[in-house]
């Protein structure tokens, strides 16, 4: 590594403070950093790179000292992950779904990763990495070369073929958002502007209008760069967050992960505030914009938007808001000491969430904006930005595509539940041959368990969390009411297991009951992260264009299936703890499953794609109580949606349009074993009488199953706020595993192939 260029952000996670020459090097790459050129090159040695496993906290590292690559062998798991040659061993063909669970579990099993959780890619959407890596560069952060080399190689890989350009994530098409961010994210790491993927991105940027027809958050990061002027964004005043609690649209009340994103973009917006001007933000300003930059009238443009961008346009409401805040509010009433008090405010919240998750963050849009925030209100060397800028790296991912940014900081304790739950639907959890795996994964749970609610939790307004497991780790510490449950129901599977010992005490599994009982709402169905603060007329203050249900909590069948089904499993342990109200709750949980059937006998699913995953979750749900194929109208209904939608190969296949329409969409690619795995799972769930669909379903499943005994990627897997693909990989290891597992259990004498 050339001293001068590979600079100072520490690879790994280890606290920075141990760290003596860090500190050095860091403060001498400030002073030169808008003259310095970011060193970049045409691709890493992918047999450098390792994922470090530190109790659940991932981070890529890469080696270029050739002593620590000696003492540091790349795993299985780091191969796989990189697309490297694994050399797995060919296994015996099988000749039913229990011997194909057994090879998928071969290979399965050798991702594990050393604390005991399994990981993986967690990428999809294509505005996250421009977070990490704007903030990066407004703050001064120097980018190490191999990191700038591989986030050039991911952002080349994943340019639309065609016009070059990024969309909203990778699966979409060519938007302003996806290409005016991700463009300024190659300038950033050191790729010319007359760099042949450059002129064709710009081409295709400048056709649609340049940014000037951003969305709101595009234009606020450009706002940030100093590219943009403030007045070309739509108003985030912090002193929101001072309105009373009893305000219907408080702030307290939206859904976690906007009012997270708002606190940053308030405090940033409020202070009007620049980075500091380089060649590169000049030269950006020229690049990005169909006029000319001088001229713009930023303020006309505020609501300009690209078509292709507006997802979710601005309603009147919004726009006669934003229009007093603009022509009202801020000249006239605004006083400086209101807006002193509200970023005040804004600065307070946003420091108890760094104390609150160790600076790890929500997720990968907050993280990066706070991360400014507190380089604007602490300094550059301040001990909250040196966290931020270490954990930052737990939000990436390295493939062989190149570096990417995850949706989260992992997806360790959700892909784990799923993981022994396969292995438990297909009986095997006594099997001595999977009982170190399964004892590794039972550790990592034990471990990753919240054990006490947030400091100041109803000042910060977080939900209560005690006893309940995040779908990352327990650092971002956010708990979800079907990470909670998943979780919970593994480690009660395993726990009464012949031959697992007790690691979590049944006053521990109170407390998980404890807190999923708050999840509840009054209809019966359950959200993410905490019950609706408000009803789903805030959307209209939708301000972010590009995603639909966004604004606070909705009700999921995903969410309320895993509650009732973990209730469930507990009861019968249990039967005497808060009996009556884990009673009435799965009753109204169910009732409410059956009023958000859709006309055509499917659910609506807010998490993978789309019908498939969501009426998967609902005949679950429906069965938990006895109610199948045979005695129920509604699970009725539900197969025989399922069953209208199955191809001739016996395999499903939505496509991720339908999330975006409300209609199911057959992927033109064909049969998906995951989708195939969902929609069979569902059926055998429900008892579905006629065999032959599920063994046609289980038969492709089996086909596709390598002879090493994993299956290939196919399409992306999952979606949130119904515009925004994200890919889920485990899956097509641990819903496949259920689905043959299952069957072996359900119907142990019938043969597929
Ligand atoms: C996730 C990931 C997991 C997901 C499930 C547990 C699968 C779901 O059943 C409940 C919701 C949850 C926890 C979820 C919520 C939204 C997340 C955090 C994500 C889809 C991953 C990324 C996304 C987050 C909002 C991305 C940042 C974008 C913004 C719009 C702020």
């Amino acid at each position: 590594m050339g001293k001068k260029d590979a600079t100072g952000v520490s690879s790994d996670a280890q606290p920075l403070l141990e760290k003596s020459t860090t500190k050095k090097r860091l403060s001498s790459d400030l002073t030169d950093h808008s003259a310095k050129r970011q060193r970049i090159e045409e691709r890493t040695d992918h047999g450098r790179w390792r994922m470090r496993d530190d109790k659940g906290r991932q981070s890529w590292v890469y080696l270029e000292d050739e002593e620590a690559l000696k003492d540091w062998p790349q795993s299985f798991a780091d191969k796989y992950f990189l697309g490297l040659p694994v050399n797995a061993p060919e296994l015996p063909k099988p000749t039913n779904p229990l011997d194909a669970v057994r090879n998928g579990l071969e290979f399965f099993e050798k991702l594990q990763l050393p604390s005991g959780h399994w990981g993986c890619e967690y990428g999809g959407p294509m505005f996250l990495l421009p977070c990490v890596v704007i903030a990066w560069y407004v703050t001064k952060t120097p980018i190490p070369w191999y990191y700038a080399t591989e986030i050039k190689n991911y952002l080349f890989a994943r340019a639309n073929p065609d016009d070059g350009g990024w969309g909203l994530h990778i699966e979409g098409e060519t938007s302003v958002f996806g290409t005016s961010l991700n463009y300024t994210v190659l300038r950033i790491v050191g790729v010319d502007a007359d760099h042949p993927v450059m002129v064709k991105a710009r081409a295709t940027l400048h056709k649609m209008g340049g940014a000037t027809h951003a969305p709101h958050w595009a234009k606020w990061w450009l706002a940030v760069m100093g590219v943009a002027q403030w007045d070309i964004v739509n108003p985030t005043p912090p002193e929101l967050w001072l309105l009373p609690d009893w305000v219907p649209i408080a702030p307290w009340r939206w859904w976690i992960h906007i009012r997270q994103v708002f606190l940053p973009m308030s405090y940033l917006w409020s202070k009007r505030w620049q980075a500091e001007e380089t060649e590169l933000i000049r030269s950006l300003r020229q690049e990005l914009f169909v006029e000319d930059w001088a001229k713009i009238n930023w303020a006309s443009h505020r609501n300009t938007i690209n078509p292709r961008d507006n997802y979710h346009p601005k309603t009147w409401v919004l726009n006669t808001v934003n229009w007093c805040l603009v022509n009202i509010w801020n000249p006239v009433l605004r006083t400086r000491a209101i807006a002193q008090k509200g970023e005040e405010w804004a600065m307070k919240l946003i420091e108890m969430e760094n104390e609150n998750t160790d600076h790890a963050d929500l997720a990968t849009v907050s993280g990066p904006m706070n991360t400014v925030c507190l380089y604007v209100k602490e300094g550059p060397d301040s001990y909250a930005v040196r966290r931020h800028r270490e954990r930052a790296h737990e939000f990436l991912w390295m493939k062989d595509e190149g570096l990417l940014a995850n949706g989260t900081n992992g997806v360790q304790c959700w892909d784990t539940a799923f993981a022994i739950q396969a292995v438990m639907d297909a009986g095997l959890t006594e099997d001595p041959r999977w009982r170190s795996m399964l004892m590794k994964a039972l550790e990592f749970l034990d471990d990753q368990q919240i054990r006490e609610n947030v400091k100041d939790q109803d000042k910060c307004y977080r939900q209560q969390r005690k006893g309940g497991w995040a779908f990352s780790n327990k650092d971002q510490g956010y708990a979800v009411s079907d990470c909670v449950s998943e979780a919970l129901k593994s480690v009660i599977i395993l726990q009464k297991t012949p031959g697992f010992p007790t690691l979590i005490d049944d006053q521990r599994i109170f407390d998980a009951i404890d807190t999923l009982l708050t999840y509840q709402n009054p209809s019966g169905g359950c959200s993410s992260y905490e019950p609706p603060r408000a009803g789903t007329w805030m959307e209209v203050l939708n301000a972010a264009e590009v995603f639909g249900n966004i604004m606070v909590e909705y009700e999921y069948p995903e969410c309320t299936t895993a509650v009732v089904t973990a209730l469930s499993l507990f009861r019968k342990h249990w039967p005497d703890y808060r009996t009556k109200e884990i009673d009435s709750f799965i009753e109204r949980a169910v009732k409410w499953i059956k009023t958000a059937q859709k006309p055509h006998g499917g659910w609506y699913g807010s998490w993978g794609i789309c019908f498939t995953y969501a009426t998967m979750f609902a005949l679950e749900s429906l069965a938990s109580i006895g109610e199948t194929y045979k005695n129920s109208q509604h699970a009725k209904r539900g197969c025989d949606f399922l069953i209208s939608k199955q191809r001739e190969d016996g395999g499903w296949s939505e496509h991720y349009r339908a999330c975006e329409t409300g209609e199911y969409i057959e992927h033109p690619s064909g049969s998906q074993v995951v989708m195939t795995a969902w929609a069979v799972i569902a059926l055998m769930k429900a008892d579905y009488p006629n065999l032959e669909h599920i063994k046609s379903g289980i038969k492709l499943i089996m086909d596709r199953q390598q002879s090493n005994g994993e299956w290939l990627q196919e399409a992306i897997e999952g979606v949130f706020n119904k515009s925004c693909m994200i890919s889920y990989p485990n899956y097509k290891f641990t819903f496949t595993l259920k689905a043959l597992g299952m069957f072996a259990r359900k119907y142990p004498t019938e043969t597929v192939v």
